[in-house]
């Protein structure tokens, strides 16, 4: 890679290397990427006429024939073709899977050899059971294969056949575009084999905290990407007396055992995480574990062989910026491009859990929804029930992020944090939530939290990062049903006084707990038209009676 001119040698680190991929290829690409199936409905839920749901890009069967033989016969001519076994999470858990990728780019090998679990070990439990993902990636022939970085964004294109358990994607190298086991693999057909057999397949981190009496519990949270699930997966909590450790950073694979007890994996081997916001003061534990065996992709290299990117601290002079150009702060272009990333081992963290390789998974107590909202929303809010979270999921928004195409900052609607990973009808997905609460089963308390609230002068309401362990705090006490909240129109939220803000400093916290009322009955009218609009048919009813409860609740606010 270093000959081929894909990867630069960091000498300020240990085994450590840059990377600038094409600018045309710096996030996924979603509106290029697409399910297969029979029928549309099985992948899109029925829109209101003439509306194009944003809930899953369907792709008929001929026009998926049609897309592979018009990019692949002879994409890979010239390079060299590899083929990478790999297993999403432990190797011989029976909550893991195993897939196969066949790339022709040598960083999607080295990645994956980070994010997964590959080589001969996986090689051998394929011998005992044949089940595996089919991956194919190239990143494309183009006509200009003048940089270091081969890719095709016109013909980019990421295709998923749940029916046949296979993916193929052309034209990109961008980590969720061709490192196929995450979110293809892990989230989109995990999806659909989740439901298949019973079990969740989730955008979320896993996180095991201790308290001060010692009690360990682990939350899992689904916050949409570059909304903080790495920084709350590593958290330092501020209040005394917690410790938190590291199951994962981004995907829950979860299922109930026969005890009743949702257990969960992480099915990845490492983070690929958010570089920009990443600092000693923001999450020192990320800052520990990335000067080593790590790739840096579109980050800003300094003059003395070294990584910088925003928020990092003060920028050295002679930077130059993720295009290879020398920064200048002045133009006010970043030096760091918003989506640059980390590829780092998961083993290397200084609070990975003694338990993130278990293979029958961790107990989740407690699971917490929660996006970039600056207005309106509570910094955390508890569902009365299952019904009432599965409903919080299901009207999750937030502000869109570099990690896409999306450009600027408009709030938009991602259930679960799913919107751009649902491998089939969000419909069914809300009766497959709905359907989880049985028999002799210990169903986890549900959340939604909110740490991007703004003042009017546009400034964040909570400090965030270590301090959200003070809301931990409280979620781990009501998991222990202590009588510490009060009831509001949205849910439960700490009574006054329960959440400790000791030290804390100047915070509001009466505006961040402040439900404005025509802010609610606006947030209502737009989850109705989203409803009616996006899902259609397919939503649950249940989903109609908690809106009608939070309209009623609102009123009579
Ligand atoms: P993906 O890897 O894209 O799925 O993102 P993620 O959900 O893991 O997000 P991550 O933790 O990397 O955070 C993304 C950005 O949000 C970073 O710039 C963080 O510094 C910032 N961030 C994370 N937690 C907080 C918080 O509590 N408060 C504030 N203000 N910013 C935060
Ligand atoms: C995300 O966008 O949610 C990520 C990064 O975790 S990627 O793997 O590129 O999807
Ligand atoms: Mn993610």
């Amino acid at each position: 890679m270093q000959q081929q001119g894909t990867v630069k040698p960091l000498p300020k680190y240990e085994n450590c290397w840059l990377t600038r991929t094409d600018p045309a290829d710096v996030a996924r690409v979603e509106s290029k990427t697409f399910i297969c199936s029979e029928h549309e409905r099985d992948v899109v839920p029925v829109a209101r006429a003439g509306q194009k749901s944003a809930l899953g890009n369907y792709i008929s069967p001929a026009d998926y024939d049609k897309a592979v033989i018009d990019r692949f016969p002879g994409c890979m001519r010239g390079r060299t073709m590899y083929v990478i076994p790999f297993s999403m999470g432990p190797v011989g858990s029976p909550l893991s899977k195993i897939g196969v990728e066949v790339t022709d780019s040598p960083y999607v090998v080295y990645s994956m050899r980070v994010m997964t679990r590959m080589g001969n070990k996986v090689l051998e439990a394929l011998r005992k059971d044949e089940n595996f993902v089919r991956c194919l990636h190239s990143v494309g022939r183009t006509n200009n294969p003048t940089t270091g970085w081969p890719c095709d964004p016109p013909r980019t294109i990421i295709l998923h056949r749940p029916v046949d358990n296979e993916i193929i994607s052309y034209g990109s190298g961008y980590g969720g575009n061709s490192l196929l086991g995450k979110k293809c693999f892990a989230l989109r057909l995990g999806s659909v084999l989740a439901r298949r057999e019973g079990w969740l397949a989730e955008h979320m981190l896993i996180v095991g905290i201790t308290d001060p009496k010692g009690r360990k519990r682990y939350i899992a949270a689904a916050f949409p990407s570059a909304c903080g699930k790495t920084n709350l997966a590593m958290m330092t909590p501020s209040l005394p007396g917690y410790k938190v450790e590291c199951v994962g950073d981004d995907i829950a694979w979860m299922k109930f055992d026969k005890n009743g007890v949702l257990r969960a994996i992480n099915p990845e081997n490492g983070f690929f995480g958010v570089a920009p916001g990443t600092s000693e003061s923001t999450n020192p534990i990320a800052m520990a574990s990335v000067f080593r065996n790590t790739v840096f992709t579109n980050v800003a290299e300094t003059a003395d062989g070294g990584v910088w990117w925003e928020g990092m601290g003060a920028a050295p002079e002679g930077i130059v910026d993720w295009k290879g150009k020398p920064w200048n702060p002045a133009t006010g272009t970043p030096a760091a491009h918003p989506n640059s990333r980390f590829c780092t081992p998961a083993e290397q963290c200084p609070i990975i859990d003694d338990q993130w390789e278990s293979s029958e998974g961790v107990p989740i107590s407690a699971i917490l929804f929660g996006g970039r909202r600056p207005e309106g929303v509570p910094l955390v809010v508890e569902a009365r029930d299952w019904q009432h979270g599965v409903f919080m999921g299901a009207t999750m928004r937030s502000e869109a992020t570099a990690a896409a195409e999306h450009a600027g900052k408009v709030i938009m609607h991602d259930p679960f944090a799913m919107r751009p990973f649902f491998g089939y009808n969000f419909g069914e997905y809300l009766r497959h939530w709905l359907s989880m609460p049985q028999e002799g089963r210990n169903m986890p308390k549900i959340f939604h939290v909110n740490w991007f609230r703004k003042n009017e002068q546009g400034k964040f309401l909570w400090p965030g990062f270590g301090e959200n362990s003070r809301v931990l705090d409280w979620v781990l006490r009501r998991c222990d049903e202590e009588p510490c909240h009060q009831e509001t129109p949205l849910g439960r939220v700490p009574a006054d006084g329960a959440l400790h803000t000791d030290g804390l400093g100047e915070v509001d916290v009466k505006q961040l707990f402040s439900i404005p009322k025509d802010f609610w009955m606006n947030e209502a009218d737009c989850i109705e038209k989203y409803f009616k609009d996006e899902v259609g048919d397919d939503l649950p009813n249940e989903m109609w009676d908690e809106l009608k409860k939070l309209r009623k609740n609102i009123q009579q606010s």
